[in-house]
């Protein structure tokens, strides 16, 4: 089974000016052969800078090391096939891409190795012998959700940033099918992990000069759940790639967030007692909302200050004789182990995130399963045990050595939490971190421990420059995640209104959705502030307030 995840206030004093200095910084592709054929072509098309169907075709020819072009055609308005289906099943009815416009799409295989086999797929708007007409002059890059993969690079992406005007272009991330190539291909490792995306960033920016006879004007990423590993790897190893990342759902610490999807089912499946249905979740979240919702100054059902909430689910264990609303006290056990989170078995040392107060509606993505998520059973089989036998209940996870055999150095190019972000924020890279704190499928700490890690590493200031991190409460693995109540936002518009227009996001706006509909919409505060009701109507943001815990 395969999860695919995936207004600022005026900026201050001082920063005039600024952005366009970085702006001038025109990004390159870093490998110098690809750079100076880039280059001529570029100047061929200088001339006649006209996107065709000519052109596109043209693109075929191209010449760049390590890459070749399998593929460049002319697809008119409306004419793109509808995308494999994802994940099993049969497509939509409709062609969900017949709203797209003409675009040059291209098909592409990367080998960055000699073991590599990378399928990308840029797709460039333009009108078929007429001017660049819908490019908005910019780059988009887009990562895979889960282990990768499945269908291959992840058409529905693409057709996002197309629909927005970008140049968009996708991955398979080296390999198609499961993650049984982790058992003899290192090199493919490392593709999975932050090279197919640093090569299609590379290839995109030189076919794009190409067509259009210049390069991206910005190049932006903006990835949640599985693709922040290619937002967050660029940032921390190819920081001339992007000029602006927003990152949702962190989920780049894949050797660990592996051990939280464990800890959390084996939770609940210790024995038969351990088993929490949702009418548990519902007893422990009532609980929780009787304790906790308010902190936040309003009683609203959501939980504002989750790290204020102290909460010791034996408060709701059955009293004698009681059977109904309550919970055994094994079924308080494991209630408990899911608030505490993963620890090491021989240490006690914190491994991962626990699930926080408040998400309880939540956990049965996790907890309430006959079986554990796949995404943690197919990487612990072929990446951590290299065992394609390895049965979970035969042989449950080992919380000390198979940790150690996780910390393994080749299998860590699948992680992307190095805090050093000082060459990206340098030359003006953006930085938006966003998690929610009911995300039940990667627990959220990973994103406080990372941004907490790059403040150390980086300073104060120049994160405070680069930088902003909010936890969002009432949200899931990402916006618009959490079920028939959950918070939407768009963090693409987010790092666009940064970036270009110096709206720096001090705090934002959340829509509130209840059953598919919008009911209101919420402040959210950087952190470690929360929004604190003030009074009025608790669906306005303008009853809220960023304050120091
Ligand atoms: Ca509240």
């Amino acid at each position: 089974m395969r999860k695919t995840c995936g207004a600022g206030g005026p900026d201050r004093a001082g920063r005039a000016g600024r952005a366009s200095i970085f702006l001038t910084r025109r990004v390159v592709p870093s490998s110098v052969t690809a750079s100076l054929v880039a280059l001529l072509i570029g100047s061929l098309y200088a001339q006649t800078p006209r996107p065709s169907a000519d052109s596109c075709a043209a693109l075929s020819k191209v010449s760049l090391t390590n890459v070749t072009v399998t593929s460049a055609t002319f697809v008119a308005a409306g004419a793109l096939p509808p995308p494999p289906a994802r994940g099993g099943g049969a497509g939509p009815a409709a062609n969900p891409f017949a709203d797209l416009p003409a675009v040059c799409r291209v098909a592409v295989t990367l080998k960055p190795s000699a073991d590599s086999d990378i399928k990308m797929e840029l797709w460039l708007p333009g009108e078929a012998g007429g001017r660049a007409s819908g490019w908005n002059g910019k780059f988009k890059g887009t990562g895979n959700g889960g282990l990768g993969g499945g269908a291959g690079v992840n058409l529905n992406a693409l057709a996002a940033g197309i629909r927005r005007g970008y140049a968009t272009a996708g991955h398979n991330t080296g390999h198609d099918g499961d993650s049984s190539y982790a058992l003899e291909h290192p090199e493919k490792i490392k593709d999975f992990g932050y090279r197919a995306t640093h090569e299609m960033t590379v290839a995109s920016k030189a076919l794009i000069r190409a067509f259009y006879g210049k390069p991206p004007r910005l190049s932006y990423m903006a990835e949640g759940g599985g693709g922040t590993i290619a937002a967050l790897s660029s940032a921390q190893r190819y920081p001339d790639d992007y000029d602006a990342i927003a990152v949702t759902g962190m989920s780049s610490y894949l050797t660990r967030h592996t051990f939280a999807q464990m800890w959390i089912w084996q939770a609940t499946h210790k024995d038969a007692a351990s088993f929490l249905t949702p009418d548990h979740y519902r007893v422990l979240h009532d609980a929780v909302l009787a304790s906790c919702d308010a902190l936040d100054g309003l009683k609203d059902g959501v939980v504002g200050d989750p790290l204020g909430c102290r909460f010791d689910p034996a408060t709701v264990q059955c009293k004698e004789g009681l059977t109904a609303n309550c919970l055994t006290p094994s079924q308080v056990e494991a209630a408990r182990k899911i608030y505490q989170g993963p620890k090491h078995a021989r240490t006690g040392a914190e491994l991962y995130s626990p699930l926080y107060p408040g998400s309880e509606l939540g956990w049965a993505q996790l907890a309430g399963g006959d079986q554990p998520l796949g995404i943690p059973v197919e990487f612990f089989k072929f990446y951590v045990l290299r065992d394609p036998s390895w049965d979970y209940r035969v042989r449950p996870i080992n919380y000390d050595s198979d940790v150690a055999a996780s910390d393994r150095s080749e299998i860590q190019p699948v992680n992307a939490v190095d805090p050093d972000l000082r060459r990206f924020f340098t030359r003006g890279g953006k930085l938006l971190l966003v998690d929610g704190w009911a995300d039940t499928a990667v627990p959220p700490k990973v994103a406080i421990n990372y941004f907490n890690r790059v403040v150390a590493t980086v300073g104060e200031r120049q994160t405070r420059e680069s930088m902003r991190f909010f936890m969002v409460p009432g949200m899931g693995h990402g916006p618009g995640t959490g079920g028939a109540e959950n918070f939407n936002f768009d963090a693409l518009s987010l790092i666009e209104q940064w970036k270009e227009h110096n709206m720096v996001p001090d705090q934002f706006q959340v829509g509130h959705f209840k059953d598919g509909k919008q009911v209101g919409a919420r402040l959210v505060c950087q952190y470690p502030r929360i929004a604190f009701y003030r009074g009025g109507d608790g669906e306005d943001p303008a009853s809220f307030e960023c304050r120091a815990k």
